[in-house]
């Protein structure tokens, strides 16, 4: 490494969270349903539409309402970014509609207008894991074309509406999500639940293309704009050096990157080609999409890292299974997991780095990092998080070597710099904050906001643009 790596001036050092998972109120001033509110299991779950149980995510942690003191608190330590998601069902609560609903606009006026009194740079994720559950219900979600149509709306809505306050932008959250997580990546139900390939890259194909046509009208209201692709990285290591083990990761990796390859490049990639052919898969396509989306290919590449996977084809290691980020996958004999069973690997997103910046060249935005773990509040208020300080540092570390590889990196915002409801658990015991929100699982406590060790940690890293780690 370059000893001279240095982190750019202009850094993005932040947090990032998405809408339904912190906000709550999920019916106020004229809100719709979303596929979030019917999934309280978390995003791996089937969906429940009876809606009769408690539902953690309906509550979040009332940002809402409290987003003006939380935003503060970001603002105390110095973030240059917030990265959130704008809940569709506020701006078009069905989806289908032709006029907005000003009510929710106006929500998303306060934040955006609080976050620049605060000189922090809004980041804006246009669909977070979540769509209008009736276009779900009645158009049976992204495998149906019309709500291209719909999405395009919506973003159109948004960038005519923010464009002069908000320069980054991304399409989807974790658009790769969509493979293993049909429902909350795209809206799809399956009559016999088991998931359809055919359906998951139709709806693929649509959201390519909902993608692409944002980006062409948010370059047209404001050529400035930065909008960006967002895939959950997945980098894959042959579990030995047996040639077998190296094709599988490389086929694994493709599961990922194929996401990303036609976003960035605009073109389906002949792997994909040939494995649709081998599988018997038709996308039905329009003329004219294909030019859509060499057209229109995204100007940075956002990304989340949590952890690295392995892949064998010994099926004794295959038996060593771990847990991880939307898949599960094979043990890595040298690394440790969190409680949670993701394995820790700062590397690794060294290596992803590397992997992003020479496959496309473009920049590169890590947008969600972070660990999360069980916090104990000490009696008298403080929070020991050095487990987190640990891990945030060890991965801030690797993205410098990363900067003195040559990479373009511009910015970093760790997940919930705040507590907030897990994706995947649904609850609030797995936190990730640089901030504790007293309230639990069952929705108890007084909602207050305590800083843990981490806040003050985190914020002398930006202050000294992370010399000092
Ligand atoms: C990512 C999602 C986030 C977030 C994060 C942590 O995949 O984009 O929404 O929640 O993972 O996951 P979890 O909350 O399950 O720990």
């Amino acid at each position: 490494m370059s000893k001279l790596a240095k982190f750019p001036e202009c850094f993005l050092w932040g947090g990032a969270v998405a809408a339904n998972q912190l906000e709550g109120n999920f019916q106020a001033d004229g809100k719709g349903l979303s596929t979030a509110d019917v999934s309280p299991n978390g995003i791996l779950s089937p969906p429940d539409f009876s809606m009769k149980d408690f539902n953690l995510y309906h509550e979040g942690i009332d940002f809402y309402n409290t987003y003006k003191e939380d935003i503060a608190l970001f603002a105390e330590m110095g973030f240059k970014a917030f990265r959130f998601s704008i809940a569709w069902t506020r701006i078009f609560p069905n989806g289908d509609e032709f006029h907005p609903n000003e009510k929710g606009l106006a929500f998303y006026d306060n934040v955006i207008d609080e976050l620049v009194k605060h000189n922090i740079e809004p980041v804006v994720t246009i669909s977070h894991y979540e769509m209008p559950l009736h276009l779900a219900r009645e158009y049976g979600g992204w495998k149906n074309r019309k709500v291209v149509e719909f999405y395009e709306r919506y973003a159109k809505t948004l960038f005519e509406r923010y464009h002069e306050k908000v320069k980054y932008w991304m399409t989807f959250n974790e658009i790769n999500v969509l493979l293993h997580a049909p429902f909350t990546g795209g809206g799809l139900l399956f009559e016999d639940g088991k998931k359809n390939e055919q359906d998951i890259y139709q709806a693929a194909h649509h959201q390519f293309l909902g993608s692409a046509l944002a980006v062409k009208a948010g370059h047209e209201i404001n050529p400035d704009l930065q909008i960006g692709c967002m895939i959950a990285s997945m980098i894959t290591y042959p579990y030995t050096s047996k040639p077998e083990d190296m094709f599988a990761a490389t086929q694994q990796d493709r599961k990922t990157l194929f996401f990303s390859d036609v976003q960035s490049r605009g073109y389906y990639p002949s792997y994909i080609k040939s494995e649709w052919l081998e599988k018997g898969i038709h996308i039905e396509m329009e003329d004219g999409d294909l030019e859509i989306l060499r057209e229109h290919t995204v100007d940075y590449i956002g990304f989340s890292y949590y952890m690295s996977f392995v892949a064998s084809t010994d099926p004794e290691h295959l038996k060593q299974q771990a847990s991880g980020n939307l898949l599960a996958g094979i043990k890595n004999p040298y690394l440790k997991a969190s409680e949670w069973g993701w394995q820790i690997d700062p590397v690794g997103l060294r290596t992803v780095c590397n992997q992003l910046y020479d496959r496309y060249e473009k920049p590169l935005f890590i947008v969600e990092n972070g660990l999360g773990a069980v916090d104990v509040v000490e009696e008298d208020g403080s929070i020991e998080d050095d487990y987190r300080i640990d891990y945030l540092r060890a991965h801030i570390e690797e993205m410098k070597k990363a900067i003195g590889d040559g990479v373009d990196l511009i910015g970093y915002t760790s997940w919930g710099p705040i507590d907030l409801v897990s994706a995947s658990t649904a609850e609030l015991k797995k936190r990730y904050g640089f901030i504790y929100v007293d309230r639990d699982s069952e929705g108890k406590g007084s909602n207050k906001r305590l800083k843990k060790k981490s806040f003050n940690w985190y914020k002398n890293v930006i202050a000294t643009n992370g010399e000092e780690l």
